[in-house]
């Protein structure tokens, strides 16, 4: 024995392990009930407090007129320089097949579906949204260099998911410019 306090008796090291398990079980159950606050207070949040924007719009008239409208959808370069890309998801496609982004500058996704829930996802980023019929699904994104990626549907969609995808193309911001100053909205559809 190196120690110079001598070791407990035996029923005072029982009762010190059971002050300690006691203290433990009790940090554990306050660990569980706060997990449950938590996700119920977010349950709750959520549910009863509308997000802070919502847009709607009627799927069954997308391509009758509005945002949506065929001509409208592509890139379209906008006057402060950022670029906003509308795009619909339809079973089993969508529209455009093919993106055209200019790289380093800010872009707007705005996406809707025109039949059921479809997934907006592109690869190797952290763009990722649900196609939900009757809403507008939009989000910021940012390409740092030219290159090209794929955007599969990642919501099962039905019988023909799996080929469900478009492409997207980054490219350089100068020649991004140089077609937007000819057309009014750009893809890469070929
Ligand atoms: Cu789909």
């Amino acid at each position: 024995m190196t120690d110079s306090v001598s070791p407990p008796g035996p029923d005072l090291a029982a009762e010190h392990a059971e002050r300690v398990e006691n203290r433990w079980a009790a940090i554990m159950i306050a660990i569980v009930v706060l997990l449950i606050a938590i996700a119920t207070f977010s349950a709750i949040y959520h549910t009863a407090v509308p997000q802070a924007r919502v847009e709607t719009i009627d799927p069954r008239t997308l391509h009758l007129g509005g945002e949506f409208i065929e001509s409208n959808l592509g890139s379209a370069l906008e006057p402060d320089g950022s670029v906003t890309v509308r795009a619909v998801g339809q079973q089993y496609s969508f529209t455009p097949a093919c993106l055209l982004v200019p790289a380093d500058t800010p872009v707007t996704f705005r996406m809707t579906s025109a039949d059921v829930v479809h997934g907006f996802l592109v690869a190797g980023t952290n763009i990722n949204l649900m196609l939900v019929p009757g809403y507008i699904s939009s989000l910021g994104a940012r390409f740092d260099a030219p290159g090209e990626r794929l955007m599969p549907c990642h919501e099962f969609c039905g019988v023909g998911h799996e080929g469900m995808w478009a492409r997207v193309k980054i490219v350089d911001k100068a020649a991004f410019a140089a077609l937007a100053a000819q057309h009014r909205r750009l893809s890469c559809v070929e």
